[in-house]
């Protein structure tokens, strides 16, 4: 059995894949790719030119949700999603959710201050990549950085309105997450692993298998300090089930 996994390794939805496999214990082997040189190959296996994209065996499946649901179905040790068909609905709308208000959000946030240092977001979006990758992304940067501001909706106004909507999804989190331990109540699920997935940038912990920068460029840095105190149920679950 082989299962690659075509992937960033910066990206918090290929974070979520890389969870839900390592937490069923699967063997996979990452391919990591870089932004820009990702459309060709990713083109040649799916629909869309995103990552992540899961191989195994020859069977396709693109997206992480998707991935999660394959593994579930493939893989039924260790489910992710509730055996229970109510409580199921219940962790697929928090992960559609999550997926939407923090994926997409916590991205635009983070992009427009580390885009414009490039000595931070250069390592950081080529790591894990082939020996040519660095010297050639410091080349192709700026037409890279413009795609990616164009393609994501990144600026000024963006970045703070992503900033607001992250702020209140961590809120809505932290509200239902009070008194218990998880989003669906019992045990944990793809609710708790995408929320802890996506926002985990913002803790940049080891586990999520990226070498972080010393701290972000400001004024992301002193921005993310302040809101330390409400990532503590999102660190603890990272802590825990990572
Ligand atoms: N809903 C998708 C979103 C994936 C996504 O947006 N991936 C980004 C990286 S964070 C990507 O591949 N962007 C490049 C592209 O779409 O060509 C998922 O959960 O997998």
């Amino acid at each position: 059995m082989a299962i690659i996994l075509y992937q960033f390794p910066i990206s918090h939805y290929c974070e979520k894949a890389r969870w839900a496999l390592d937490f069923k214990g699967l063997d996979f082997q990452a391919q990591n790719l870089m932004p820009g040189m990702h459309i060709k190959i990713v083109r040649q296996l799916a629909h869309k030119t995103s990552v992540p994209v899961l191989d195994h065996d020859g069977v396709i499946v693109q997206g992480s949700s998707q991935i999660i649901s394959y593994l579930d179905d493939t893989f039924p040790e260790r489910k992710l999603t509730p055996v229970n068909p109510q409580e199921a609905q219940q962790a697929l709308e928090w992960e559609r959710y999550l997926d939407a208000e923090v994926g997409v959000h916590l991205r635009r946030y983070v992009y427009h201050t580390l885009l414009e240092h490039p000595k931070v977001a250069i390592p950081l979006l080529t790591q894990g990549g082939p020996w040519w990758a660095k010297p050639l992304f410091k080349v192709t940067f700026p037409k890279v950085r413009k795609l990616m501001r164009q393609y994501m909706k990144i600026d000024a106004a963006g970045a703070a309105e992503s900033r607001q909507r992250l702020e209140a999804a961590l809120d809505r989190v932290n509200e239902a997450v009070a008194g218990r331990h998880f989003l669906v109540d019992g045990a944990f699920s793809r609710a708790d692993l995408t929320a802890a997935a996506l926002f985990a940038p913002l803790l940049m912990s080891p586990k999520y298998g990226l070498v972080w920068p010393k701290a972000m460029p400001e004024p992301l840095h002193s921005d993310v300090a302040r809101l330390a105190g409400k990532l503590a149920w999102v660190e603890s679950i990272y802590n825990d089930y990572r």
